[in-house]
């Protein structure tokens, strides 16, 4: 375990936020990120620790119609993916989503991208509302939706923690994790590992 101080404590006004943990993205999927499929029983060690009361865990999954304009028949980068209500748009099998936890789906317009999952949701009002002020974001894929929502969480006001050991990258161009890593490192987000949870 890295020497990072003091054991993190999950305390009220924390969020979990499991992102796009979504069969297309697994090993298999049409987009698949590789080794996806490691974050899935370290998110669910997440997971079990914030289904304490008090703790939040919010789920988000790319959501895109089947004629999206980021696919590449509409002239965009990517295979057609996580097409609302598709097999592949389903949570893998085997994470821990809570039944009846808070859902986001986004990029769901067929003209608009949006990486984050707070471009276009209702997330920030809904972790307001609730009183999170920290946020604890896993999940896929490093270099897309968790690098967006990462900067748009701490341009938000959140105390941001990214699971090092609960993210993998698409890498499309080699090193684009570790670029992405660095940049939410510099905007001021926390880089932690579930052996920092305090249990
Ligand atoms: C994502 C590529 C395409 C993501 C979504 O959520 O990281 N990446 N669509
Ligand atoms: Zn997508």
């Amino acid at each position: 375990m890295p020497m990072s101080g003091e054991a993190i404590r999950p305390q009220a006004g924390d969020a979990l936020i499991v992102t796009d943990v979504q069969n297309d993205f697994l090993p298999g999927g049409s987009l698949a990120v590789p080794r996806g499929d490691e974050v899935v029983p370290v998110l669910n060690r997440y997971i079990a620790v914030f289904r304490r009361p008090a703790l939040s865990i919010v789920a988000t999954r790319d959501w895109h119609p089947p004629d999206h304009c980021s696919f590449k028949a509409q002239g965009g980068p990517w295979p057609p993916h996580c097409i609302a209500g598709s097999d592949g748009a389903r949570f893998a099998p085997l994470i821990d989503v809570p039944g009846g936890c808070r859902i986001v789906s986004k990029a769901t317009a067929r003209d608009k991208e949006a990486y984050s999952s707070f471009e276009g949701t209702d997330l920030d009002a809904w972790l307001k509302g609730t009183g999170i002020t920290r946020l604890f974001i896993g999940g896929l894929a490093t270099d897309y939706c968790v690098l967006n929502s990462v900067r748009d969480a701490l341009r938000l006001g959140y105390a941001t923690f990214v699971l090092r050991d609960a993210v993998r990258a698409v890498d499309v161009n080699a090193g684009d994790g570790e670029r992405a890593a660095e940049e939410m490192r510099r905007l001021g987000a926390r880089e932690i590992e579930f052996s920092e949870i305090a249990s």
